[in-house]
């Protein structure tokens, strides 16, 4: 939840305007999706506590104002990248909850074949699932470039990363290239109070951080609210259009605060439980859900259907992931870059 003692300037938006503009049918559509990608995490976690599920797993609960309102602003057109918290937004940019759970059970039908597990899921338009922190960074400038290259002038390069990568010399060598070059790069910081078990402050020095490091790259930034949906979707969408007008990067910050600990094996003892239900009182998919209902633009019960729909949706997910089949070791070797 964003501290009410920070010196924080949300970017500016009229909640009243995007409810217009997207229309009850297009906010269901919006609040669907954020309930699928809760109910993901909700059942990944538990198969991954039945040790159905390999490796690393890091919740996206929490944040899902963030991307869903990035992607219904800017279109899945564009080029994006992310870290290893990357459920979210496969989904969002079109891979599906079977493929996604046969991927975290590490079975041949998932999104990389059972290779690459949680942190490593792709699309078409994703490069990304990437778990070096701040290594995906330039990767997102090689794509606004190739656009800029292409003379391709509506689409945008999007680069999600945590507070922890703004420490990472790869994340400012690729803000000064994005601005030398001016390349439509739209770097989000999810600033989720933590990178790993270390409070942003303690790590990095300046805040609000993108207000400050934006004026040392002489490019555009915003600050938004990452728990509420319209201030996500009409700060996206503003940013995405200024990028893409002026062909300029931008640089983004989005305050929010992650329900879970790290990753699965993190307890999270570091924060207290009054308030993390502090945090949770802001539930972005709460307050999308009360915003709608008192616009009468849905009811409690139709909400709860759609929760049971999407849940149904998981579970057929996970059946499916359950009844592939394993790699076949034989072809382990394959798709390995090996010169
Ligand atoms: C270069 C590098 N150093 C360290 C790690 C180990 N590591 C994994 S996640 C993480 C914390 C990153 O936090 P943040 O960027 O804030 O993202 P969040 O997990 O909060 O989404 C670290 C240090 C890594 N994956 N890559």
């Amino acid at each position: 939840m964003p501290d009410q003692q920070q010196p924080y300037h949300f970017h500016s938006s009229d909640p009243k305007k995007v409810m217009q503009e997207i229309g009850t049918d297009g906010l269901l559509i919006q609040l669907k999706k954020m309930l699928l990608i809760r109910n993901l995490e909700i059942r990944g976690e538990a198969a991954y506590q039945q040790g159905k599920v390999g490796g690393f797993y890091h919740s996206y609960m929490g944040q899902e104002a963030i991307q869903t309102g990035c992607v219904a602003a800017a279109g899945a057109g564009n080029w994006f990248a992310t870290t290893y918290r990357c459920h979210a937004l496969a989904l969002l940019l079109g891979a599906t909850p079977n493929e996604i759970m046969a991927e975290l059970y590490g079975k041949e039908t998932g999104n990389a074949r059972g290779r690459g597990g949680s942190m490593h899921l792709f699309t078409d338009r994703l490069l990304g699932g990437l778990a070096i922190v701040g290594g995906h960074v330039p990767l997102s400038v090689g794509a606004a470039f190739s656009l800029k290259y292409k003379k391709i002038k509506d689409l945008a390069s999007f680069c999600f990363l945590g507070d922890g990568a703004v420490a990472q010399g790869a994340f400012h060598e690729s803000l000064n290239l994005a601005s030398l070059w001016d390349l439509p790069t739209i770097f989000v910081i999810e600033n989720n109070q933590w990178g790993m078990g270390t409070a942003v402050h303690r790590a990095i020095a300046v805040k609000p951080i993108a207000e400050h490091l934006a004026k040392s790259y002489a490019m555009k930034s915003y600050t938004l609210d990452g728990m509420d949906f319209f201030q996500c979707y009409g700060g996206f969408q503003d940013a995405f259009n200024y990028s893409v007008k002026e062909s300029k990067p931008v640089l983004i910050e989005a305050i929010t605060e992650r329900f879970r600990g790290h990753s699965i094996s993190d307890p999270a003892f570091y924060r207290s439980k009054e308030s993390l239900q502090n945090i949770m009182e802001r539930d972005p998919i709460h307050l999308l859900k009360t915003a709608m209902i008192e616009q009468k633009m849905v009811t409690e019960e139709q909400v709860k259907e759609m929760e049971k729909e999407q849940r149904e949706i998981v579970m057929a997910a996970m059946k499916f992931a359950e009844d592939s089949p394993l790699p076949d070791p034989i072809t382990l070797g394959e798709g390995v870059f090996a010169p």
